[in-house]
């Protein structure tokens, strides 16, 4: 089998499982995996939990884990949460915010559960086509009165476009919250990820490069903030006679910030082996008809959370789906993040900014899109069976494409 790196070359590829073959991996190989820390590291913290009988609410392992976290970020503060849809509910209501919140349809459907919840209302805006966030233009256009703020997503870690953001704010009046739930350990123009806008909020998932398990942080600058945050994931109180707000439970306990302290150990290196990773896909994957990687902006060192590819069917031979189909035959399991488009939930279609027709690029790519497998553990000779499997998919796309079409819907 011959295959130069960059260059597609006509090979005898493997014959696919899809179409009779054998599968490429005898066991699933998952999207992710979480990053685990050394059993006698994670242990040596758990001790400090046995020792001083201290679990939850605010205790010493919370508190330097923020401390840590808050250093590595750069930002005047961090405030731990239970998860990053907690983190976000809880920041959009610490604005006192009225009224509507911008923000994209392609996205995990928490980004935009998060606005309904703090009772308000999204109005959803087209993606750019190549770099898959938020386009501040369309933005622009849909600011209306009743705009409160702004909630762009750095979707796959990939940065916004925090200039135009930031601009379109400052003019309107609006306040800017990120989800910056994909892009812990991301650097743009020379800054780490949350610096901008009022807030931005991180998932600590088990599938995130960064994680504790569960868990999730608001970062920002403002003192008051800071404080109604600390009160607000506490069911509002401010002290022993003072409760004010609606808070709720959303505290980080010391079990999760124990993984989050022994995991955060590990992340220089997790982004280092994920970028050699990635690098392997994109020099077997480029020049490959009809497959487009996202488009990273300039001045970004990124954290190589996902690996997408978006798929072109007229130019692949096969659509995204028929691909995907074919993948799982092999035991990849690659997803289609973000299918469906948060705007085609039943409980959003009913706004009039979640028509399809307003949302052309964030539709065409939710039906391209597809993830494939990305972690530090994952072995090199993986990437390149995957990559093999996606080459072979394109050489039989026809005969992919007809099995896809009988298969029952
Ligand atoms: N905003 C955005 C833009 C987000 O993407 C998310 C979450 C949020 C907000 C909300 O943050 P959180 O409240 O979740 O902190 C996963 C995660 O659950 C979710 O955190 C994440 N985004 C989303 C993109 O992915 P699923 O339902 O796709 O995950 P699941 O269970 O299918 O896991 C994926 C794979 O990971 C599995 O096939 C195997 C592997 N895995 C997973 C877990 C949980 C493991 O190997 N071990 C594990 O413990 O949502």
């Amino acid at each position: 089998m011959s295959r130069s790196i960059g260059v597609v070359t006509p090979a005898v590829r493997r014959k696919l499982a899809l179409l009779g073959g054998a599968p490429a991996f005898a066991e699933p190989v998952y999207i992710t995996r979480p990053r685990l820390p050394e059993r006698a590291v994670f242990d040596g913290l758990i001790d400090t939990i046995f020792q001083t009988r201290w679990l939850t609410n605010d205790g010493t392992l919370v508190r330097r884990l923020e401390e840590r976290l808050q250093l590595r970020l750069g930002t005047g503060f961090c405030r731990t949460f239970c998860n990053g849809s907690i983190a976000l509910l809880t920041a959009l209501r610490s604005l006192d915010l009225r009224g509507e919140v911008i923000t994209t349809p392609f996205t995990f459907p928490a980004t935009v559960h998060a606005i309904e919840w703090a009772g308000l209302t999204p109005v959803f805006c087209d993606v750019d086509a190549a770099t898959y966030n938020l386009d501040a233009a369309c933005a622009a256009e849909l600011i209306s009165e009743r705009s409160a703020a702004l909630l762009p997503v750095h979707v796959f870690g990939n940065p916004c476009d925090v200039a135009a953001i930031d601009a379109l704010a400052q003019a309107h009046g609006l306040r800017v919250v990120y989800d910056a739930a994909h892009a812990f350990g991301v650097v743009h123009r020379g800054r780490p990820i949350g610096c901008w806008g009022d807030l931005s909020i991180f998932s600590f998932h088990a599938t995130k490069p960064f994680h504790s398990a569960e868990g999730g942080a608001v970062v920002g600058s403002d003192a008051r903030l800071f404080a109604d945050l600390g009160a607000l994931r506490n069911s509002g109180i401010r002290s022993e006679d003072l409760v004010l707000g609606v808070g709720l439970n959303g505290k980080l306990s010391e079990l999760h910030a124990a993984m989050g302290l022994a995991v955060l150990d590990l992340l220089d290196d997790e982004i280092r082996k994920r970028a050699a990773l990635a690098g392997r896909y994109r020099a077997q994957l480029a020049g490959l008809p009809g497959v487009i990687f996202q488009q990273v902006p300039a001045q970004t060192v990124p954290n190589h959370a996902f690996f997408t590819v978006e798929i072109d069917a007229d130019r692949f031979g096969c659509s995204r789906d028929a691909l995907h189909l074919a993948l799982r035959a092999e035991n990849i399991v690659a997803r289609k993040y973000f299918h469906p488009l948060c705007s085609d939930n039943e409980a959003y279609r009913r706004l009039p900014s979640a028509q399809p027709q307003r949302l052309p690029n964030a539709q065409r790519l939710a039906a391209r899109i597809l993830c494939l497998p990305l972690y530090g553990d994952l072995p090199e000779d993986h990437v390149d069976r995957i990559a093999d499997c996606v080459l072979s998919v394109h050489d039989a796309a026809a005969a992919v494409g007809a099995a896809m079409d009988a298969c029952p819907p």
